[in-house]
């Protein structure tokens, strides 16, 4: 087991496109684990593959109090099922600190492959949607902040460039 270094806002990596996942083999296996202990050192409730700089179409999510639902998508898919958005005050492990309004589609489906290959499809409204759409966005190299005005998104990018500064020096 591993700690991953988590990439934050606004790292260029950040920014890449992930591919699907075609094997489902040890290796994968070892990766979701170490983005469980990841998620959970932080604490988080999601983390994309992207976060962690490996360029996969992988998320992992607990939204349990207890860290008792662990769930994994693989190469997920979503239908709107509701033009109704759903508004959530959104953070992010890629952006700590900081919490916004977004909107989002507030009934999805969501159609994935677990951490053997399986595909399933779940419906979801709430947390759950929220959370898989701010998740996938981050595997098409989009972050919440991108919602925001440019101003807002300016002030977090300046004020989040000073912190690594202090912290390199
Ligand atoms: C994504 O985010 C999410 O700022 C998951 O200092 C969040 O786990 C989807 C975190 C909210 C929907 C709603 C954020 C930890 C964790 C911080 C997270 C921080 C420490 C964020
Ligand atoms: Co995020």
């Amino acid at each position: 087991m591993a700690l991953l270094n988590i990439l934050e806002f606004p790292d260029a990596r950040l920014r890449t496109i992930a591919k699907p996942v075609t094997e489902f083999d040890e290796k994968l296996q070892t990766v979701i684990q170490d983005m469980f202990e990841t998620m959970y050192d932080a604490p988080g409730i999601g983390l994309a593959a992207t976060q962690v700089n490996i360029h996969k179409q992988l998320i992992v999510m607990d939204l349990s109090e207890d860290k008792t639902d662990p769930q994994v998508f693989v190469n997920p898919k979503i239908e709107v099922l509701s033009d109704e958005d759903f508004d959530y005050e959104e953070g992010c492990l890629s952006v700590p600190g900081f919490y916004e309004k977004v909107s989002r589609p507030g009934v999805i489906n969501i159609t994935a492959q677990d951490a053997t290959g399986a595909s399933f499809t779940v419906k979801a409204d709430g947390l759950l949607a929220v959370c898989i759409q701010h998740e996938m966005d981050h595997l098409d190299g989009k972050l919440f902040v991108d919602y925001l005005s440019n101003m807002k998104r300016n002030r977090i990018k300046k004020k989040l460039e000073k912190q690594h500064r202090l912290a390199a020096s």
